[in-house]
Protein backbone atom coordinates (compact mmCIF):
# COMPACT_ATOMS: atom_id res chain seq x y z
CA UNK A 1 0.00 0.00 0.00
CA UNK A 2 2.39 2.92 -1.45
CA UNK A 3 -0.25 5.20 0.14
CA UNK A 4 0.39 4.18 3.99
CA UNK A 5 3.90 3.98 2.79
CA UNK A 6 4.08 7.76 1.80
CA UNK A 7 2.72 8.50 5.11
CA UNK A 8 5.12 6.97 7.22
CA UNK A 9 7.80 8.45 5.35
CA UNK A 10 6.65 11.82 5.27
CA UNK A 11 5.49 11.61 9.17
CA UNK A 12 9.44 10.18 9.84
CA UNK A 13 10.58 13.57 7.31
CA UNK A 14 8.28 15.64 9.75
CA UNK A 15 9.01 14.33 12.95
CA UNK A 16 12.33 16.31 13.10
CA UNK A 17 14.22 13.56 14.69
CA UNK A 18 10.97 12.84 17.15
CA UNK A 19 10.90 8.71 17.31
CA UNK A 20 7.66 7.70 15.25
CA UNK A 21 6.07 4.65 17.25
CA UNK A 22 5.82 1.54 15.25
CA UNK A 23 2.79 0.27 17.64
CA UNK A 24 0.89 3.99 16.98
CA UNK A 25 1.31 4.02 13.58
CA UNK A 26 -0.01 0.09 12.84
CA UNK A 27 -2.72 0.80 14.98
CA UNK A 28 -3.68 3.96 13.29
CA UNK A 29 -3.81 2.33 9.76
CA UNK A 30 -4.95 -0.57 11.02
CA UNK A 31 -2.16 -2.80 10.34
CA UNK A 32 0.56 -4.70 11.84
CA UNK A 33 3.55 -4.39 13.54
CA UNK A 34 5.45 -6.37 11.36
CA UNK A 35 4.21 -4.69 8.04
CA UNK A 36 5.09 -1.25 9.64
CA UNK A 37 8.78 -3.29 9.69
CA UNK A 38 8.24 -4.62 6.64
CA UNK A 39 8.00 -0.75 5.08
CA UNK A 40 10.92 0.23 7.19
CA UNK A 41 13.55 -2.39 5.49
CA UNK A 42 11.99 -1.07 2.53
CA UNK A 43 12.98 2.53 3.30
CA UNK A 44 16.65 1.20 4.08
CA UNK A 45 16.84 -0.47 0.85
CA UNK A 46 15.86 2.59 -1.25
CA UNK A 47 18.94 4.58 0.40
CA UNK A 48 16.96 6.35 3.79
CA UNK A 49 19.04 6.08 7.16
CA UNK A 50 16.91 5.03 9.84
CA UNK A 51 17.10 4.63 13.71
CA UNK A 52 15.61 1.72 15.64
CA UNK A 53 15.46 2.67 19.26
CA UNK A 54 13.66 0.43 21.70
CA UNK A 55 10.42 1.03 22.87
CA UNK A 56 10.70 4.33 21.37
CA UNK A 57 9.94 3.79 17.53
CA UNK A 58 12.11 5.01 14.46
CA UNK A 59 13.58 7.91 13.78
CA UNK A 60 15.18 8.83 10.03
CA UNK A 61 18.57 10.07 10.12
CA UNK A 62 19.36 10.15 6.52
CA UNK A 63 17.86 9.99 2.98
CA UNK A 64 18.75 10.24 -0.43
CA UNK A 65 18.52 12.44 -3.03
CA UNK A 66 15.09 11.35 -4.23
CA UNK A 67 12.18 13.17 -5.89
CA UNK A 68 9.48 11.13 -4.23
CA UNK A 69 6.30 12.38 -2.74
CA UNK A 70 8.04 12.99 0.98
CA UNK A 71 10.62 14.82 -0.40
CA UNK A 72 8.84 17.06 -2.58
CA UNK A 73 5.97 17.49 0.17
CA UNK A 74 8.15 18.41 3.04
CA UNK A 75 8.63 21.63 1.00
CA UNK A 76 5.16 22.53 -0.39
CA UNK A 77 3.33 25.68 0.06
CA UNK A 78 0.89 25.16 -2.62
CA UNK A 79 -3.07 24.76 -2.57
CA UNK A 80 -3.15 21.61 -4.93
CA UNK A 81 0.05 21.36 -7.29
CA UNK A 82 2.13 18.58 -6.54
CA UNK A 83 -0.82 17.60 -3.18
CA UNK A 84 -0.70 14.29 -5.22
CA UNK A 85 2.47 13.00 -6.65
CA UNK A 86 3.02 9.68 -8.69
CA UNK A 87 6.71 8.89 -8.59
CA UNK A 88 9.05 6.26 -10.34
CA UNK A 89 12.67 5.24 -10.29
CA UNK A 90 12.42 4.62 -14.02
CA UNK A 91 9.72 4.82 -16.49
CA UNK A 92 9.74 5.19 -20.13
CA UNK A 93 7.95 9.38 -20.29
CA UNK A 94 6.05 10.86 -17.20
CA UNK A 95 3.82 12.56 -20.43
CA UNK A 96 2.66 9.26 -21.26
CA UNK A 97 1.54 8.15 -17.41
CA UNK A 98 0.29 11.63 -16.77
CA UNK A 99 -2.15 11.48 -20.03
CA UNK A 100 -3.32 8.16 -18.80
CA UNK A 101 -4.12 9.52 -15.20
CA UNK A 102 -5.94 12.19 -16.36
CA UNK A 103 -7.72 10.42 -18.55
CA UNK A 104 -8.92 8.63 -15.41
CA UNK A 105 -9.63 11.41 -13.82
CA UNK A 106 -6.35 12.28 -12.06
CA UNK A 107 -7.37 15.37 -10.12
CA UNK A 108 -6.00 18.58 -10.30
CA UNK A 109 -2.16 19.03 -9.68
CA UNK A 110 -1.32 16.07 -9.68
CA UNK A 111 2.08 15.34 -10.57
CA UNK A 112 3.95 12.78 -11.97
CA UNK A 113 7.88 12.45 -11.67
CA UNK A 114 10.75 9.92 -12.40
CA UNK A 115 13.95 9.63 -11.33
CA UNK A 116 14.86 8.91 -15.18
CA UNK A 117 13.10 8.42 -18.39
CA UNK A 118 14.23 5.84 -20.73
CA UNK A 119 12.37 7.55 -23.89
CA UNK A 120 11.60 10.90 -23.04
CA UNK A 121 10.49 12.86 -25.84
CA UNK A 122 10.35 16.65 -26.96
CA UNK A 123 7.98 18.25 -29.17
CA UNK A 124 7.41 16.69 -32.82
CA UNK A 125 8.40 13.47 -30.89
CA UNK A 126 12.15 14.45 -30.54
CA UNK A 127 14.27 12.40 -28.47
CA UNK A 128 14.81 13.93 -24.75
CA UNK A 129 17.60 12.80 -22.76
CA UNK A 130 16.68 12.10 -19.00
CA UNK A 131 19.49 10.56 -17.60
CA UNK A 132 19.24 8.91 -13.75
CA UNK A 133 19.12 10.86 -10.81
CA UNK A 134 20.58 14.05 -12.34
CA UNK A 135 17.41 16.40 -13.80
CA UNK A 136 13.84 16.56 -12.85
CA UNK A 137 11.83 15.06 -15.25
CA UNK A 138 8.07 15.48 -14.34
CA UNK A 139 4.33 16.29 -15.43
CA UNK A 140 1.90 18.17 -13.81
CA UNK A 141 -2.11 17.73 -14.86
CA UNK A 142 -3.85 20.89 -14.30
CA UNK A 143 -7.25 21.61 -15.16
CA UNK A 144 -7.75 25.29 -15.25
CA UNK A 145 -10.90 26.97 -16.41
CA UNK A 146 -9.45 28.13 -19.73
CA UNK A 147 -10.49 27.73 -23.79
CA UNK A 148 -8.45 25.33 -25.79
CA UNK A 149 -6.75 28.00 -27.65
CA UNK A 150 -5.28 29.53 -24.17
CA UNK A 151 -3.68 26.11 -23.87
CA UNK A 152 -0.45 26.77 -25.73
CA UNK A 153 -0.01 29.99 -23.44
CA UNK A 154 0.57 27.51 -20.32
CA UNK A 155 4.02 26.93 -21.81
CA UNK A 156 5.09 30.81 -21.71
CA UNK A 157 3.48 30.50 -17.93
CA UNK A 158 5.61 27.85 -16.93
CA UNK A 159 8.50 28.82 -18.50
CA UNK A 160 7.87 32.25 -16.11
CA UNK A 161 7.52 30.28 -13.18
CA UNK A 162 10.91 28.25 -13.80
CA UNK A 163 12.82 31.21 -14.32
CA UNK A 164 11.85 32.38 -11.27
CA UNK A 165 12.26 29.33 -9.25
CA UNK A 166 15.81 29.04 -10.42
CA UNK A 167 15.86 32.90 -9.14
CA UNK A 168 15.07 31.92 -5.95
CA UNK A 169 16.74 28.28 -5.20
CA UNK A 170 19.84 28.90 -7.19
CA UNK A 171 20.70 32.38 -7.29
CA UNK A 172 20.96 32.07 -11.65
CA UNK A 173 19.06 34.12 -13.60
CA UNK A 174 18.11 32.31 -16.62
CA UNK A 175 16.53 33.57 -19.80
CA UNK A 176 13.47 32.24 -21.72
CA UNK A 177 13.83 31.58 -25.81
CA UNK A 178 10.72 31.51 -26.93
CA UNK A 179 8.40 29.68 -27.29
CA UNK A 180 9.53 26.49 -24.50
CA UNK A 181 13.64 26.86 -23.77
CA UNK A 182 14.88 28.44 -20.66
CA UNK A 183 18.70 28.97 -21.04
CA UNK A 184 21.90 30.25 -19.07
CA UNK A 185 24.65 31.20 -21.27
CA UNK A 186 23.19 30.47 -24.67
CA UNK A 187 22.75 26.75 -23.99
CA UNK A 188 19.29 24.61 -23.02
CA UNK A 189 18.84 24.07 -19.45
CA UNK A 190 15.47 23.26 -19.49
CA UNK A 191 12.42 22.24 -21.98
CA UNK A 192 9.25 22.48 -21.74
CA UNK A 193 6.16 20.27 -23.56
CA UNK A 194 2.37 21.64 -23.30
CA UNK A 195 -0.14 18.65 -24.02
CA UNK A 196 -3.48 19.30 -24.17
CA UNK A 197 -7.27 16.83 -23.59
CA UNK A 198 -9.82 19.41 -24.57
CA UNK A 199 -13.62 18.96 -25.76
CA UNK A 200 -14.26 21.92 -28.13
CA UNK A 201 -14.91 24.29 -26.08
CA UNK A 202 -13.52 23.16 -22.61
CA UNK A 203 -10.32 22.38 -21.43
CA UNK A 204 -10.09 19.15 -19.53
CA UNK A 205 -6.50 18.41 -19.07
CA UNK A 206 -3.47 20.34 -19.38
CA UNK A 207 -0.25 18.09 -19.07
CA UNK A 208 2.96 20.60 -18.73
CA UNK A 209 6.17 18.55 -18.95
CA UNK A 210 9.03 19.70 -17.35
CA UNK A 211 12.87 18.36 -18.16
CA UNK A 212 15.28 20.17 -16.41
CA UNK A 213 19.12 19.22 -16.53
CA UNK A 214 20.10 19.81 -12.63
CA UNK A 215 23.11 18.05 -11.46
CA UNK A 216 24.53 16.70 -14.83
CA UNK A 217 28.38 16.79 -15.31
CA UNK A 218 28.81 16.99 -18.71
CA UNK A 219 29.39 13.39 -19.82
CA UNK A 220 25.91 13.01 -18.18
CA UNK A 221 24.69 14.26 -21.53
CA UNK A 222 24.62 11.92 -24.91
CA UNK A 223 27.49 13.90 -27.04
CA UNK A 224 25.29 14.99 -29.51
CA UNK A 225 24.07 17.53 -27.13
CA UNK A 226 27.09 18.55 -25.17
CA UNK A 227 27.34 21.61 -26.83
CA UNK A 228 24.07 22.88 -26.67
CA UNK A 229 22.70 21.67 -23.19
CA UNK A 230 23.90 22.62 -19.89
CA UNK A 231 22.95 22.25 -16.46
CA UNK A 232 22.61 24.24 -13.14
CA UNK A 233 25.48 21.90 -11.56
CA UNK A 234 27.86 22.97 -14.51
CA UNK A 235 26.76 26.86 -14.07
CA UNK A 236 27.22 26.83 -10.45
CA UNK A 237 29.69 23.68 -9.45
CA UNK A 238 27.39 23.26 -6.63
CA UNK A 239 24.19 19.82 -6.37
CA UNK A 240 21.02 21.77 -6.31
CA UNK A 241 18.05 20.34 -4.09
CA UNK A 242 16.08 19.37 -7.02
CA UNK A 243 12.94 18.07 -4.50
CA UNK A 244 13.18 22.14 -2.80
CA UNK A 245 13.01 23.12 -6.79
CA UNK A 246 10.44 21.23 -7.48
CA UNK A 247 8.47 22.50 -4.78
CA UNK A 248 9.12 26.06 -5.84
CA UNK A 249 8.53 25.19 -9.00
CA UNK A 250 5.17 24.56 -8.35
CA UNK A 251 4.23 27.37 -6.02
CA UNK A 252 4.97 29.96 -8.70
CA UNK A 253 3.20 27.72 -11.48
CA UNK A 254 0.20 27.42 -9.21
CA UNK A 255 0.46 31.64 -8.54
CA UNK A 256 0.81 32.22 -12.18
CA UNK A 257 -1.58 30.05 -13.55
CA UNK A 258 -4.33 31.37 -11.01
CA UNK A 259 -3.58 35.01 -12.31
CA UNK A 260 -4.03 33.29 -15.70
CA UNK A 261 -7.00 32.31 -15.53
CA UNK A 262 -8.45 35.46 -13.46
CA UNK A 263 -6.49 38.15 -15.21
CA UNK A 264 -5.87 37.02 -18.80
CA UNK A 265 -2.54 36.93 -20.31
CA UNK A 266 -1.76 40.80 -19.92
CA UNK A 267 0.25 40.32 -16.49
CA UNK A 268 2.19 37.27 -17.49
CA UNK A 269 3.06 39.16 -20.71
CA UNK A 270 4.51 41.88 -18.99
CA UNK A 271 6.72 38.89 -16.75
CA UNK A 272 7.56 36.91 -19.71
CA UNK A 273 9.06 39.87 -21.73
CA UNK A 274 11.50 40.62 -18.63
CA UNK A 275 13.09 37.46 -19.41
CA UNK A 276 12.91 37.06 -22.57
CA UNK A 277 15.91 36.93 -24.81
CA UNK A 278 14.24 36.87 -28.46
CA UNK A 279 12.66 40.01 -28.53
CA UNK A 280 14.70 43.23 -30.64
CA UNK A 281 16.85 39.93 -32.75
CA UNK A 282 17.02 39.26 -35.77
CA UNK A 283 16.10 35.14 -35.53
CA UNK A 284 15.07 32.89 -38.15
CA UNK A 285 11.96 30.93 -37.22
CA UNK A 286 12.26 27.38 -38.70
CA UNK A 287 8.27 25.70 -39.10
CA UNK A 288 7.39 22.63 -40.75
CA UNK A 289 6.38 24.10 -43.55
CA UNK A 290 8.49 27.43 -44.36
CA UNK A 291 11.68 29.07 -42.46
CA UNK A 292 10.93 33.26 -41.95
CA UNK A 293 13.63 35.74 -40.97
CA UNK A 294 13.09 39.13 -39.64
CA UNK A 295 13.51 40.97 -36.27
CA UNK A 296 11.52 39.39 -33.07
CA UNK A 297 9.59 42.16 -31.50
CA UNK A 298 7.79 40.18 -28.76
CA UNK A 299 4.63 37.90 -28.17
CA UNK A 300 1.03 38.92 -28.81
CA UNK A 301 -2.07 38.74 -26.09
CA UNK A 302 -2.45 35.12 -27.86
CA UNK A 303 1.16 33.92 -26.77
CA UNK A 304 2.74 34.49 -30.69
CA UNK A 305 5.60 35.26 -31.51
CA UNK A 306 5.85 38.61 -33.78
CA UNK A 307 8.11 38.85 -36.39
CA UNK A 308 8.58 42.01 -38.37
CA UNK A 309 9.75 41.22 -42.22
CA UNK A 310 12.52 42.89 -44.03
CA UNK A 311 9.27 44.19 -46.24
CA UNK A 312 7.86 45.72 -42.72
CA UNK A 313 4.80 43.44 -42.60
CA UNK A 314 4.71 42.14 -39.41
CA UNK A 315 3.90 37.90 -39.32
CA UNK A 316 2.55 35.89 -36.07
CA UNK A 317 4.42 32.52 -35.58
CA UNK A 318 2.51 30.01 -33.08
CA UNK A 319 5.17 27.35 -33.10
CA UNK A 320 8.50 27.16 -34.56
CA UNK A 321 12.74 26.29 -33.63
CA UNK A 322 14.22 30.02 -32.98
CA UNK A 323 17.57 30.42 -34.00
CA UNK A 324 19.48 33.85 -32.79
C1 LIG B 1 11.51 20.27 -25.50
O1 LIG B 1 11.35 19.84 -26.81
O2 LIG B 1 12.35 21.04 -25.15
C2 LIG B 1 10.52 19.66 -24.50
C3 LIG B 1 11.19 18.76 -23.52
C4 LIG B 1 10.22 18.22 -22.48
C5 LIG B 1 10.82 17.15 -21.64
C6 LIG B 1 9.92 16.75 -20.50
S1 LIG B 1 10.71 15.72 -19.34
C7 LIG B 1 9.24 15.34 -18.56
C8 LIG B 1 8.23 15.14 -19.69
N1 LIG B 1 8.30 13.77 -20.17
C9 LIG B 1 8.72 13.72 -21.44
O3 LIG B 1 8.89 12.67 -22.09
N2 LIG B 1 8.94 14.97 -21.90
C10 LIG B 1 8.67 15.98 -20.89
P1 LIG B 1 12.09 20.45 -28.07
O4 LIG B 1 11.97 21.94 -28.06
O5 LIG B 1 11.54 19.71 -29.21
O6 LIG B 1 13.60 20.11 -27.85
C11 LIG B 1 14.12 18.82 -28.10
C12 LIG B 1 15.59 18.96 -28.49
O7 LIG B 1 16.35 19.38 -27.36
C13 LIG B 1 16.23 17.66 -28.93
O8 LIG B 1 16.06 17.49 -30.30
C14 LIG B 1 17.70 17.86 -28.55
O9 LIG B 1 18.38 18.59 -29.54
C15 LIG B 1 17.63 18.75 -27.34
N3 LIG B 1 17.74 17.99 -26.08
C16 LIG B 1 17.41 16.70 -25.81
N4 LIG B 1 17.60 16.41 -24.53
C17 LIG B 1 18.08 17.54 -23.94
C18 LIG B 1 18.48 17.88 -22.61
N5 LIG B 1 18.41 17.01 -21.60
N6 LIG B 1 18.93 19.15 -22.41
C19 LIG B 1 19.00 20.05 -23.40
N7 LIG B 1 18.64 19.79 -24.66
C20 LIG B 1 18.18 18.54 -24.94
Amino acid sequence: NTQVKNELLRRLFEANGIPISGQEFADEFGLSRTAIWKYIKEFEEEGYDILSIRKKGYVLTGSPDRINAANIQKKLKTKSYGRIVDYYESCATTQLIAHDAAQNGAADGTLVVSEEQTAGKGRLSRPWSSAAGKGIWMSLIIRPSLMPQEAPQMTLVAAVAIVRAIEEIVGLEATIKWPNDIMIDGKKITGILTELQSDPDRVKAIIIGIGMNINHDIDDFPEEIQDIATSLKLKTGKVTDRARLIAEILSFLELYTEMYVKHGFGPIKLLWEGYSNTAGKRIKAVMLNETVEGIALGISEEGLLEVKMDDGTIKGIYSADIII
